[in-house]
C-alpha cells in the first residue's frame, strides 16, 4: 500500500491550524511506528503577503505553517516565534528603516536573514524554505506556491485619498478597517505553479483547501496562472472547508476581503466563489459548519456536493476531527 499523499492549499494561520490537525489525524490513521505517519502532506502555501523589507525577504504565511508546525511559534498571537525579542527592531526604526507597526522579531529576524542568504546564493524560494525545514521539521512539505513574487497590494481610501498599499500594511497597520477597494497581484502574470506545486497536484490521492482567507490566501494561490488548470485536471478529488460560519469570519479579516471582491461573507457564497469542479471551478465536495447546514441543498444544486460537520478549529483534536471529516468526504465521494 504506496503512502496516501494529501496536497492542501493553504495560507497562513487558519491554514496552519488545520494543517496541524491534518497532520495529527494521518498519524492516527497511517502510522509509521514511531510517532509519525506514513502519509505525505504538501501544503501549497499563499506568498501574496511576501515582501522585502530591510533587505530582507520576508514570508509570512510560510513562516506561520513552519513555526506552527515545527513547535517554534507564538501561539498567543498566532505568528511570529515564541519568547521573542525586539531588539534590532527597535535599531531598524532607531535608523528610520522598516515598518516600525510591522515588528521582525529578533529571533524571526534569524528566519528572514537564513532565507535572504539562500536566495543570494541563487536558491529558489522552493528550495529556501527547504532548507528552513530541514531545521524546523515541520512534519509538512512547504511549497510557495510560485517561485516568482505575487505580492498582494492592496488600493484603499485613507484620509480621501487613493493609495495602493503592500497587503500587511492594509492588514496590520490599518487592521483592514479601510475599505479595500480592489487587490492587486503584483508580477502574477509573470508568475507559474512551481514544478513541484504541479506535481503535488497531479500526483495527490486528495486535495483539500484549507480554511483559510478566500481572497488573500486561496484566492491569491488560485489567481497564479495554470494553478486552475491543473486543480482541475487532477485526478484526486478536491475537498474545500468553508472559511465562514454562520455568515461570519472564523479569524482575520475575510469578511472586509470578501466585501471588498464583492462576494457576500457566507459559507455557500465562498463555495460558489470557488466553483463546482464541474462547472468549471475547483471544488467537488464543500464542507460546512453545521450552524449553516440549510445551505446544503443549495449548494448540491449548484454542483457542489455539500456536507455539514463541526467546523470549529479549538485546538488540536477538533482540527484533527475536521480534517478526518475531510478525508472521508473525498473518499465518499
Ligand atoms: N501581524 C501583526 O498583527 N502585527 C505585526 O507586527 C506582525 C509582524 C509580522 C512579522 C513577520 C511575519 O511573518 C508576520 C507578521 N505578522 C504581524 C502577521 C501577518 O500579518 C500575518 O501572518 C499574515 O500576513 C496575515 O495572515
Amino acid at each position: 500500500m504506496n503512502a496516501v499523499k494529501v496536497t492542501v492549499l493553504a495560507g497562513g494561520v487558519g491554514g496552519a491550524k488545520f494543517l496541524k490537525g491534518l497532520r495529527t489525524e494521518l498519524r492516527r490513521r497511517f502510522p509509521n511506528g514511531d510517532g509519525g505517519s506514513t502519509a505525505e502532506i504538501t501544503a501549497v502555501v499563499n506568498t501574496g503577503d511576501d515582501m522585502w523589507l530591510t533587505g530582507l525577504r520576508v514570508c509570512p504565511d510560510l513562516d506561520s505553517i513552519m513555526y506552527a508546525l515545527g513547535g517554534g511559534n507564538d501561539e498567543v498571537r498566532g505568528w511570529g516565534r515564541a519568547d521573542e525579542t525586539e531588539r534590532v527592531a527597535a535599531e531598524l526604526t532607531a535608523y528610520g528603516i522598516g515598518w516600525p507597526w510591522f515588528t521582525l522579531g529578533d529571533l524571526d529576524l534569524g528566519t528572514h536573514i537564513a532565507r535572504s542568504s539562500f536566495l543570494r546564493d541563487g536558491l529558489t524560494l522552493t528550495e529556501a524554505t527547504a532548507r528552513l525545514c530541514e531545521r524546523w521539521n515541520p512534519g509538512v512539505r512547504l511549497l510557495p506556491m510560485s517561485d516568482q513574487p505575487a505580492e498582494t497590494h492592496v488600493d484603499i481610501l485613507v484620509d480621501g485619498k487613493r493609495r495602493i498599499v503592500h497587503f500587511e500594511e492594509w492588514w496590520v497597520k490599518y487592521r483592514a478597517t479601510v475599505p479595500a477597494q480592489r487587490f492587486i497581484q503584483v508580477g502574477v502574470d509573470k508568475a507559474k505553479p512551481t514544478p513541484q506545486v504541479l506535481h503535488a497536484i497531479e500526483h495527490a490521492d486528495v486535495v483539500l483547501v484549507a480554511p483559510s482567507n478566500p481572497v488573500v490566501s486561496i484566492g491569491t494561490i488560485l489567481g497564479v496562472p495554470g494553478m486552475r488548470e491543473a486543480l482541475r485536471g487532477a485526478r484526486a478529488p478536491i475537498v474545500g472547508v468553508s472559511p465562514i460560519i454562520s455568515g461570519a469570519a472564523v479569524r482575520g479579516m475575510a469578511d472586509a476581503c470578501l466585501t471588498a471582491i464583492g462576494v457576500e461573507t457566507t459559507a455557500a457564497a465562498v463555495a460558489k466563489h470557488y466553483g463546482a469542479r464541474s462547472r468549471g471551478g475547483i471544488l467537488d465536495t464543500w464542507l460546512v459548519d453545521t450552524s449553516d447546514a440549510a445551505v446544503v441543498p443549495v449548494l448540491e444544486g449548484s454542483g457542489i456536493r455539500t456536507l455539514a460537520v463541526p467546523l470549529w478549529m479549538s485546538d488540536t483534536d477538533t482540527s484533527a476531527t475536521l480534517a478526518g471529516d475531510a478525508l472521508d468526504a473525498a473518499r465518499a465521494r
